[in-house]
């Protein structure tokens, strides 16, 4: 069974291969999966969802959900600083890849759902943070703004010199997106001749829906496990998304 399954994933990053030869203008969407090879959890495999609820009694959508924070900021920046302020996290192979893809001119956006900023320290410059970055911070009395590591200091809710609470610039649930960033993330995907979907189980609206803009024949899913879109994929590949990337992009320069 084993050889059967390498035989078969080694195929399908050959027609990897083969799909980013013959594109010019890649887009690539992609979630918290993209991260965890550089050791940042994502919500819903390994323990993620479960470890939250047993530590902090709630699931991730409820604990940073809007509502929670403005009644429970002392919960959710325990929550946020111990999961997803990853402020010392290093990019891992599957950044380098993409970044490397954009270097060639032929990925033309990086379209994430991470706030980590993985994606620039790897080098990549058009990147599109639909849920913000955990390296902006701002005073919600006097906007004052705060540095990742500013955050990390604070023991407890972090406070402003002018007292208000400093909340990270990361969309929460109930909040809504940065319009010009959907925007510049649909304009990418329709004009993209392949799009690359990684990491993501595809669960978060609108992130998920963007997928219907693409109109191509080259619309590739890699992610570890099963999800509701891959019957529309032209290729599926269920793998780790750093291994993938970087042999299907070996020798591309
Ligand atoms: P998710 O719902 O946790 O799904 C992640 C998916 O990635 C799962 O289907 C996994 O099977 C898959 N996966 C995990 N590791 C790998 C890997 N190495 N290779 C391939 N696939 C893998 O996360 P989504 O991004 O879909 O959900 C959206 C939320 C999670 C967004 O709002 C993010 O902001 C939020 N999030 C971000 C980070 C981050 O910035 N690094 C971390 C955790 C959560």
């Amino acid at each position: 069974m084993d050889s059967i399954d390498s035989i078969d994933s080694i195929d399908k990053i050959n027609m990897l291969k083969s799909m980013i030869a013959q594109s010019g203008r890649i887009a690539f969407l992609g979630g918290a999966g993209v991260s965890t090879e550089s050791g940042i959890p994502d919500f819903r495999s390994e323990n993620g969802y479960f470890d939250a609820i047993r530590k902090f009694g709630q699931p991730p959508e409820e604990l940073l959900s809007h509502t929670f924070f403005m009644q429970h900021p002392d919960i959710f920046f325990s929550y946020y600083k111990s999961t997803l302020l990853a402020a010392g996290a290093k990019p891992n192979k599957a950044h380098y890849a993409l970044a490397m893809l954009e270097k060639a001119g032929k990925l033309t956006a990086v379209i994430t759902q991470n706030i980590d900023g993985l994606h620039q320290m790897a080098g990549s410059k058009n990147v599109l943070e639909l849920h913000g970055s955990i390296f902006r911070n701002y005073c919600m009395s006097c906007r004052k703004s705060y540095t990742a590591q500013e955050v990390q200091r604070f023991d407890g809710v972090p406070r402003c010199s002018c007292g208000g609470i400093i909340k990270p610039d990361v969309v929460l649930y109930e909040e809504g997106l940065d319009q010009n960033v959907l925007r510049s993330a649909i304009t990418h995907i329709m004009r993209a001749d392949m799009l690359i979907v990684g990491g993501t189980s595809l669960n978060v609206y609108p992130a998920n829906g963007l997928i219907d803009y693409y109109r191509g024949s080259r619309l590739v899913l890699i992610n570890k496990s099963e999800t509701n879109y891959d019957g529309r994929a032209d290729l599926v590949i269920h793998d780790f998304i750093g291994k993938v990337l970087s042999e299907a992009t070996e020798g591309i320069k």
